[in-house]
């Protein structure tokens, strides 16, 4: 924690050292938020759910709830490019995956760090997890989640069998929100 605290603040200082000269180029500075949130939404810009995604110790504590989906058991992933164009959402990239594994927790390859639990959600349209995604920052780190492209949770319309590369054969992205 030591560490941690004396790392930021020497961010904090570079920032406010280049606040009236230069600057590193980018506006994800290390300096960056401690948590982030997203509102994810369907092809149509509807909210149907919403995610939070906060550093705790040396990981990121991944909240996703659903507030408006149908019944059903769906893929949800960290990919790797905040942005989210419907209907397809394939500007959001691939699974985030800093150490170039496979995808999937019961993969003998995997696992990418964006993968994450099934979102299960009742018939009332609620229903959330808390998954903590190890060994991970925000920001700070070569391979920090939130880089200058920024990172996105996706929806996917079937179950993640967790296993099977590249997305656990979870079918078309039909939801998506930028981390920020
Ligand atoms: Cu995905």
């Amino acid at each position: 924690m030591k560490l941690g605290t004396l790392i930021l603040g020497s961010a904090v200082l570079a920032l406010g050292a280049c606040a009236t000269g230069g600057d590193e180029g980018s506006p994800q500075s290390d300096a960056g938020p401690a948590s982030v949130s997203a509102e994810i939404r369907d092809a149509t810009g509807r909210v149907v759910a919403q995610s939070t995604a906060e550093e705790v110790g040396d990981g990121i504590r991944v909240r996703v709830e659903s507030v408006a989906l149908p019944q059903g058991a769906y893929g949800a992933h960290v990919h790797v490019t905040g942005r989210c164009d419907p209907p397809a959402f394939t500007t959001a990239g691939p699974h985030w995956n800093p150490t170039g594994r496979q995808h999937g927790k019961d993969n003998p390859q995997g696992m990418h760090k964006g993968d994450l639990p099934n979102l299960l959600v009742g018939t009332d349209g609620r229903g959330s997890f808390e998954y903590t995604i190890p060994d991970a920052s925000l920001t700070g780190g070569a391979s920090a989640l939130l880089d200058a492209d920024g990172a996105a949770v996706v929806v996917h319309q079937s179950a993640d069998d967790y296993r099977t590369d590249p997305s656990g054969n979870s079918g078309n992205r039909i939801a998506c929100g930028v981390l920020g």
